[in-house]
């Protein structure tokens, strides 16, 4: 039987990151993607390659989920970029107006191009009202600092300390990522299921970051979870695909290469 699965995000350009990635992965993992954009980001050449950020409509997203959760019985959703508080509470209304098996968030808190101001309201509304509905969540280190409010995380233990912190705020499962800035030659990532610490480790490929990773990570997370497996098996094959697809990076004119997920097999 074809699994399907619901992604929420948004879309970014180039191909590297957002819901493109999102599909790619779930492709790969021979899950069926059924998407939802939450807003269209254009990096600008002509400016740095800064993030151009266009919302869209909130009822334009509640249709879209509409149209996708009425033809489709989804029971595991992946939640990628939302980015204005307006879209938040439309998004976590719906995810409320259903019964999940899983909610996999990544919680990307600000885009590169957004207000100071603007990405405060963002950070508090995503905390408050799409956390505590999550069963898993991703954040990379800058999310981790934010949600868990220390300063600074500098050791696996810091990782599994960000994880407790996270988890009191509702969600099921924290799954903190190290990635290049975590100091030392592996990318650790560490699993908090409110009892239990598990660490995820693999040598690091190179030292810059790849765009696209967090997202394909957490969409494999879905994909694995849409077809049944646990939570820990879910995040080890993320882990595999994600470090597969750093691999075999497409190189771009941007300052960074993206995740090629067609790299992976299982
Ligand atoms: O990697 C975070 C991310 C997620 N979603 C969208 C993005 C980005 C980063 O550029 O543009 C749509």
């Amino acid at each position: 039987m074809t699994q399907l699965s619901l992604i929420i995000a948004g879309s970014e350009a180039t191909g590297g990151a957002g819901i493109q990635a999102d599909l790619r992965t779930y492709q790969q993992l021979g899950v069926y993607g059924v998407g939802t954009i939450t807003c269209i980001v254009s990096f600008d050449p002509e400016n740095d390659w800064a993030h151009r950020f266009v919302p869209v409509d909130p009822q334009v997203i509640a249709d879209q989920i509409e149209a996708a959760t009425r033809t489709h019985d989804l029971d595991v959703v992946k939640v990628g970029m939302l980015g204005t508080p307006a879209t938040i509470a439309v998004v976590a209304e719906a995810l409320r107006a259903q019964p999940w098996r899983h909610v996999v968030l990544d919680p990307v808190l600000i885009c590169k191009g957004q207000e100071a101001g603007a990405a405060l309201d963002t950070d508090l509304a995503l905390r408050e009202q799409v956390l505590p509905l999550a069963t898993v969540v991703t954040p990379n280190m800058f999310e981790a600092r934010t949600l868990s409010g220390m300063d600074r995380i500098e050791s696996v233990e810091d990782l599994a300390e960000a994880a407790r912190r996270i988890h009191a705020l509702g969600p099921q499962y924290v799954l903190v990522k190290g990635g290049v800035e975590l100091p030392g030659d592996d990318a650790v990532d560490v699993l908090f299921d409110g009892e239990e610490i598990t660490v995820f480790s693999e040598p690091k490929v190179g030292q810059e970051r790849v765009s696209g990773a967090g997202c394909s990570l957490a969409a494999a997370v879905a994909a694995e979870l849409a077809k049944g497996a646990t939570v820990p098996d879910a995040v080890a094959t993320a882990k595999a695909l994600v470090t597969a697809s750093i691999h075999g990076r497409v190189s771009a004119n941007t300052p960074f290469a993206s995740v090629w997920q067609g790299a992976y097999s299982a």
